[in-house]
């Protein structure tokens, strides 16, 4: 039994809008959650002796990351080298500079021939020797038109046409590996990608691009044990057995968008013919939004306050939202919003002031009183009480006549 933990989408650098600076470390807090977050599947695969550690990309938020991201991945790949877990490393979009050179930031743990450390960047076969036997790997990383297309091939090409012949040209590649396959042997494709029937997550705010996307049937291939993916954000099964085929996920929260999106690893045991799999959650920072319509509130602060207690979690990034009636703006007190809310980890406030728009309900208020100021105002002071009304009206009777 061969014992893995794949995790994906790391995006150091990603998500530090909700984070300060930790005057101790100098770091940025919200770089510390990723940095805890991957730490979950090196610890697991540490302490649990696992033969096969998977990475299926997108290390840093750019291809061009700052050297403390680099560092901390570099630390943490480092400790799966020295524990002898032999590792693998697939390139991701996020990690592929546009460029002819064809470099990526994972280049340099081939070029140092990190000890156990096997990245892969193009379509190939390569047989992965663990303590607990060979596995054969399928690789499909990011694929981009420079590194498969000779230029004479697709100049005349619109992008879809482009793509369609990508496509073709991969999904041979791919049957090719496929052929190649020991029976014996497990195996299995390890890609970072779109496939059609994948849900999105709100990973479009890191422009995940306008990247085609593979239909599920290309890795339908019951010579796989598992197909582990890598890009979508949102962890997802796209198909339960024969083979398993799944997107691992993010390891932590961006945005908002994720608030209801478990984040983790995943954790198999593959024999040839049989396999295990869990979800195992790094129990990522909490985001909450808490919203509130006070615009029907006869105590708005009070209404807001209770609310407020009422979603609150300590240690969380909160959202508050709320909306008010322009007139009781007045009646919130928001430094004692920030006190109740000051055990957030981040606090976001955003209040929808609504004004109230007299002249759209004043259907007879229009140009033909204009002539007779007192009408109009008579007019335009209907939601007034009586009493009201004939004070006003009395007091701008005085001021029409007046005559210094
Ligand atoms: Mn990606």
């Amino acid at each position: 039994m061969i014992k893995i933990v794949h995790f994906s989408d790391l995006h150091f650098g990603s998500g530090e809008r909700y984070g300060s600076i930790n005057p101790e470390t100098g770091l940025n807090r919200r770089f510390e959650d990723f940095i805890a977050a991957l730490d979950k599947p090196i610890n697991f695969a540490i302490d649990n002796k696992v033969d096969l550690a998977i990475f299926t990309g997108d290390t840093y938020k750019h291809a061009t990351p700052e050297p403390i991201y680099q560092r901390e991945f570099a630390k943490r790949i480092k400790k799966l080298s020295a524990n002898k877990i032999p590792t693998i490393l697939l390139v991701g979009n996020h990690d592929v500079l546009y460029r002819i050179d064809g470099s990526d930031a994972l280049d340099i743990y081939s070029t140092l021939q990190i000890e156990n450390v096997t990245v892969f960047n193009k379509i190939e076969l390569k047989n992965i020797e663990t303590k607990n036997g060979t596995i054969q790997v399928i690789s499909l990383p990011h694929i981009t038109k420079s590194r498969l297309l000779a230029k004479e091939e697709y100049r005349n090409l619109s992008t879809k046409e482009q793509d369609q012949l990508m496509i073709e040209k991969i999904k041979e590649a791919l049957k090719g590996s496929l052929e190649k396959l020991d029976p014996e042997l497990p195996a299995i494709l390890l890609g970072h990608a779109t496939i059609e029937t994948a849900q999105f997550g709100s990973e479009q705010d890191l422009s995940i691009g306008k990247v085609f996307s593979y239909p599920l049937s290309f890795f339908q291939s019951t010579q796989l044990e598992y197909v582990g993916f890598g890009h979508i954000h949102r962890h997802q099964i796209l198909q339960e057995k024969n083979p398993l085929i799944l997107y691992a996920g993010s390891l932590e929260r961006v945005d908002f968008g994720e608030e209801n999106e478990d984040k983790g690893f995943i954790y198999l045991e593959i024999d040839k013919g049989k396999l295990k799999h869990e979800f195992i959650s790094t129990n990522p920072r909490k985001f909450i939004t808490i919203s509130s319509d006070l615009t029907e509130s006869q105590n708005p602060q009070a209404d807001l306050e209770a609310e407020i207690k009422n979603k609150k979690q300590s240690g969380a990034v909160i959202r508050l939202k709320y909306k008010i009636n322009e007139e009781e703006v007045g009646y919130i007190d928001q430094e004692k919003i920030k006190s109740i809310l000051s055990d957030s980890f981040a606090l976001v406030i955003q209040s929808e002031i609504i004004r109230k728009d007299r002249t759209y309900r004043i259907a007879e208020l229009d140009a033909s009183l204009i002539s007779q100021p007192l009408s109009a105002l008579e007019k335009y002071l209907f939601d007034y009480t009586e009493e009201e009304r004939e004070n006003l009206l009395k007091k701008a009777k005085e001021l029409m006549t007046y005559n210094p």
